[in-house]
């Protein structure tokens, strides 16, 4: 370990946080890494982080034989509310083969296929909302309508609920709830203990309270419904015998899984789609060049099919450079299985773990170039990502723990982006700097757009 460079000025009680702000741990982390390469320790508020971006050692972390997902910091703090659902779950914990096993199936071609209109449907809600600003001449808030969007989505095809976003003037309070003990989960990170915070604990009591709730409530909607049982996640939870032992998810492993999806699944899309539209109204030749491709891959059709989203590529070329620059969820941790060395160079205890910080990787001038920090497309051409190594673009976390979610995300923000290419030019708000907040996933501070109309399909 001491041989992993650490930033050199270090203060007995609060560690390395000279130039460093608990607002935005990553940002800083990001600092700290170009300063001292691609392995680093960083120690804050009486603890120390290992810091992994390097590609080689990155990659060989992915090895699953030898590493396995950390379940800490960040994840380990949402378990008061989201437990042994997917992602929180401990890799041991037997509810995680069973929730995968009966949920992969919700995320394959033909579950995709039935939440298409589901995705189309509101999105049309969210062109609604962005005509009438651009006929006002208002800008839009594009965070605030992104999340509106993703949330909207993740209820609608994971449960058949609709918290009416679009409708209401103010953030709906489930939103609320989760925001804060996102908030409160990355807090409880950057303070040496958890005492410090006991207003806010008990504030996050309250919303995980909030949370659960709302979940009982719509599973006993469900339950009560006639629906046809098929369609939703929900009922694939509700309904769904794992293939080979029979065995069901419990009730609370459930509402568990429920808030598991409403959390992981909006956030960081919605992150995703606002960076994505943050660079196309800064890059009119990449919008120009994605709008043709939806024009005409399109065409008249007012209601894009299913596989017209497969074909818009250099759309997701858009949105895959996005994730790039900004992973919305910047970093995910792994543990050793066994005692190791680390690319042959660093021992590890069996359990020690490490943090694998994508956004640097990302950043790589090694693997990206000495253009490494300019947003272009092209990067993400089938040549360009074949002459590049395996293990250098991460933002969906790697091996059996990667996201469940990742086609579901890419289907839906695709979509919207060629909605809203096809209906709208994007043009940024003058004097915007980017400002990226950070709430445990990424997102652009601020970023307002004005529109300007285009002619479309009715
Ligand atoms: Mn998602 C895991 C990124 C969209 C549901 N997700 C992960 C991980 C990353 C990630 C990284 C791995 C974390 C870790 O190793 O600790 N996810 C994203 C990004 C987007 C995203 C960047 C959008 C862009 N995720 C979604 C959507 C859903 C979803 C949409 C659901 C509909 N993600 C999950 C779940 C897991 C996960 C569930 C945990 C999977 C597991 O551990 O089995």
């Amino acid at each position: 370990l001491h041989r992993i460079p650490h930033p050199p000025h270090r203060l007995p009680l609060l560690g390395d946080v000279l130039g460093a702000s608990r607002h935005t741990p990553l940002q800083d982390s990001l600092k700290f890494a170009r300063r001292l390469g691609p392995i680093f320790r960083r120690r804050a508020f009486g603890r120390e982080f290992v810091f992994v971006w390097g590609p080689e050692l990155v990659a060989d972390l992915a090895d699953e034989t030898r590493f396995a997902k950390h379940v800490g910091l960040g994840v380990a703090n949402l378990r008061p509310v989201a437990g042994d659902g997917l992602f929180t779950a401990y890799n041991h914990e037997p509810n995680w083969q069973l929730a995968h096993d009966v949920l992969a199936p919700g995320f394959g071609r033909e579950a995709m296929e039935t939440y298409h209109p589901m995705m189309l449907d509101v999105a049309e809600r969210l062109t609604r909302h962005w005509d009438r600003a651009s006929a006002a001449g208002r800008p839009v808030d594009v965070p605030g309508d992104m999340t509106k969007l993703t949330l909207e989505t993740i209820a609608r095809t994971g449960f058949g609920h609709d918290f009416g976003s679009f409708e209401r003037s103010r953030r709906h309070p489930f939103v609320t709830a989760m925001v804060g003990t996102l908030t409160y989960a990355q807090r409880l990170n950057t303070v040496p203990s958890p005492l410090l915070l006991r207003g806010a604990a008990r504030r996050n009591e309250a919303d995980i309270a909030h949370l659960n709730r709302t979940v009982d409530e719509l599973i006993r909607a469900r339950r009560t419904a006639s629906g046809d049982g098929r369609g939703h996640l929900l009922d694939r939870m509700l309904d769904t015998a794992h293939p080979e032992t029979g065995e069901r998810l419990s009730p609370q492993n459930v509402r568990r899984q429920v808030i598991t999806f409403l959390v992981a699944g909006h956030e960081t899309t919605s992150g995703a789609l606002s960076f994505a539209l943050h660079h196309l109204s800064r890059h009119p030749d990449v919008a120009a060049r994605a709008r043709a491709e939806v024009d005409r891959v399109w065409g008249d059709t007012p209601s894009p099919g299913y596989d017209q989203v497969a074909r818009l590529r250099y759309v997701r070329r858009v949105l895959d450079e996005s994730l790039r620059l900004w992973p919305t969820a910047p970093a995910y941790a792994r543990e050793a299985r066994e005692d190791t060395m680390l690319a042959g160079d660093h021992p590890m205890r069996r359990g020690a773990w490490t943090l694998v910080l994508t956004a640097m990787l990302h950043r790589d001038p090694g693997v990206w170039g000495p253009d490494a920090e300019r947003f272009d497309p092209d990067r993400f051409e089938p040549r360009a990502v074949r002459s590049r190594p395996p293990h250098t673009f991460k933002p969906f976390g790697t091996g059996a723990r990667a996201c469940i979610g990742r086609q579901f995300a890419l289907h839906e923000a695709t979509l919207v982006l060629g909605l809203l290419l096809r209906r709208y030019e994007l043009v940024p708000e003058p004097g915007y700097r980017l400002r990226v907040t950070e709430r445990l996933t990424l997102m652009p501070e601020g970023l307002r757009l004005h529109l300007a109309r285009r002619r479309v399909p009715a």
